[in-house]
């Protein structure tokens, strides 16, 4: 999965993917998009690691950008914003970070410290490219429409969707709103719209504000995860060695890290799911989508587990955990050997089994 963090100016997008990766925050100011591996955290791993003694361990990983922060309020600053949005529109999803925390060193955007106006602004951003994007796109279509060509039809239909979604965009509703059926939204895929984004905002609060709520729904609309996270804190608590965490995070009352929160959330958010292998004394975990079959699970691991797919044998992490190994589980006949069809649930445990 490939995601971008975006934000306004000094939000504490680097901050917040230097606590989830453990590794230092670049410079301030970097005019490019940085490309960062995070890996996703998994509560199982360590009963499992304990349990099969792997010499490897493969979490899954989420692919995210550290895009510099946007700022608008310049013509030099929307040109750089401008060019930067043009690179961000193949990932699969934004996240929204947004500045709450005051700190006196840190100059905030627009002169004072507003999240929700902030959210508002790079909203309306998103969407006025998006604009920008259906006007053109309406342009070459008018002229089209009237050629002879095979692509007649089509051309016409997709005219009259661009003029929808151009309505949809003109009273401040993303496109994903106007989409109504499969068919059009296969129709523009290609096209790279920002506001068909699945999205999840990220509230970065001072350590006086952990229990604060936000509420953007009138923004957002409620589907829309809305996490808090005191980067600063997350990155502090990423510097210490696990036992010292563990210790520090109990003091705080903080059952899970933010930052492992906001990953899980964007994992949920895009539909997302893990299955295990533990083979040739590696341990790993796969993302797929939800409703994945074992078939197709199979193809993410290699093509050959996928041409030459036997059986999945399959049992769930959480039976594992209750029985206590694979030989109580078999005992038990709690190992199944699924087909082709059968739809991966998360927390599986899965053999392959296969013939090329
Ligand atoms: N007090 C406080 N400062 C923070 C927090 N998060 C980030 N900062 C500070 O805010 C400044 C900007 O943080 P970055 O993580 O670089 O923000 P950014 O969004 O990546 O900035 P740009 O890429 O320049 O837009 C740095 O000086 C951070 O130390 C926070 O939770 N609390
Ligand atoms: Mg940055």
């Amino acid at each position: 999965m490939k995601v971008a963090l975006i934000g306004l100016l000094q939000s504490g997008k680097s901050t917040i993917l230097a606590s989830l990766t453990g590794k230092a925050i670049p410079a301030i100011g970097s005019a490019s998009i940085e490309e960062v591996i995070v890996p996703v955290p998994d509560e199982r791993f360590d009963w499992l690691t304990e349990h099969y003694k792997p010499k490897k361990t493969t979490h899954a990983t989420i692919d995210c950008l550290d895009v510099p922060g946007f700022n608008f309020t310049d013509d030099h600053g929307r040109a750089a914003a401008k060019r930067l949005i043009g690179q961000i529109r193949t990932v699969e999803l934004f996240i929204l970070v947004v500045r709450a925390f005051e700190d006196p060193s840190v100059p905030p955007y627009r002169n004072t410290v507003d999240p929700a106006r902030d959210l508002a602004e790079l909203q309306t951003e998103l969407l006025l490219a998006d604009l920008e994007l259906v006007t053109t796109r309406i342009g070459n279509l008018e002229k089209q429409v009237h050629k002879p060509t095979r692509a007649q039809a089509r051309d016409k239909v997709e005219l009259a969707l661009q003029k929808k979604l151009q309505k949809a965009i003109e009273s401040e509703q993303p496109i994903s709103s106007a989409l109504e059926t499969h068919t059009e939204r296969e129709m523009i895929k290609s096209l790279g719209f920002l506001t068909l984004m699945p999205i999840v905002v990220a509230v970065n609060v001072g350590e006086d504000q952990l229990n604060e709520k936000f509420d953007f729904d009138d923004r957002v609309g409620s589907s829309v995860p809305v996490v808090t996270i005191c980067a600063k804190l997350e990155y502090e608590l990423a510097q210490l060695d696990a036992d010292s965490r563990a210790e520090f995070m109990a003091d705080l009352g903080i059952a899970e890290s933010a930052a492992s929160k906001f990953i899980r959330s964007c994992y949920s958010a895009f539909g997302l799911i893990s299955f295990l292998t533990v083979a040739s004394n590696e341990l790993r975990a796969w993302p797929i989508k939800k409703g994945t079959t074992a078939v197709d699970a199979a193809g993410k691991i290699h093509t050959d587990l996928k041409r030459g797919f036997i059986r999945a044998e399959t049992f769930s992490f959480n039976e594992l955990q209750e029985y206590g190994s694979e030989k109580a589980l078999r005992a038990a006949g709690k190992i199944r050997l699924e087909g082709k069809d059968y739809i991966i649930q998360d927390g599986d445990i899965i053999n392959f089994r296969f013939n090329v």
